[in-house]
């Protein structure tokens, strides 16, 4: 089953230069790239992007964190590419990511906030495609 799934390298991400590292990685699994753009995202964008997580308590501090600088959005294809890249960027808290993800191998362990983990993935089929609309408008299906 081939997929499209939205990919974010954080504002963390770009900062350490590591969007190269990320983009590295997402390639050598063997997918293929459909968009990669720098973006500096807005509260408008945020707000959608992170829908479900409006009204939470972690919600206002993900959204400035996500303010704080550009993102390298990346639309990622392939087979099952959903699942796989949420497997590639390893679970959300990078002090616990496992070792050989993305959060596990270089999210930084010294006083660390668990939204500054690097990447986002879509997390399901509908997600992917309300995502990639919202930062991709071209390519949506
Ligand atoms: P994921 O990015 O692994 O899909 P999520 O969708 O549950 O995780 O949350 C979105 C982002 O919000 C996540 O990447 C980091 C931040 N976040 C989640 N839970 C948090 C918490 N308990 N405290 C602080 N930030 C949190
Ligand atoms: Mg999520």
């Amino acid at each position: 089953m081939t997929q499209r799934t939205l990919i974010l390298v954080k504002p963390d991400g770009v900062k350490r230069g590591l969007a190269g590292e990320v983009l590295r990685r997402i390639e050598a699994k063997g997918y293929t790239l459909a968009g990669v753009e720098l973006k500096q995202a807005t509260e408008a964008l945020l707000e959608k992007h992170y829908e479900e997580h409006v009204g939470k308590p972690f919600y206002q501090p993900l959204v400035e964190f996500m303010l704080s600088g550009p993102v390298l959005a990346i639309v990622a294809e392939g087979e099952r590419v959903i699942e796989g890249f949420r497997s590639l960027a390893g679970t959300t808290d990078p002090t616990t990511a496992a070792p050989g993800t993305i959060r596990g191998d270089l999210g930084r362990d010294f006083g660390l906030k668990v939204q500054q983990n690097i990447v986002h993935g879509s997390d399901s089929v509908e997600s992917a495609e309300r995502e990639i609309a919202l930062w991709f408008p071209h390519l949506a299906s």
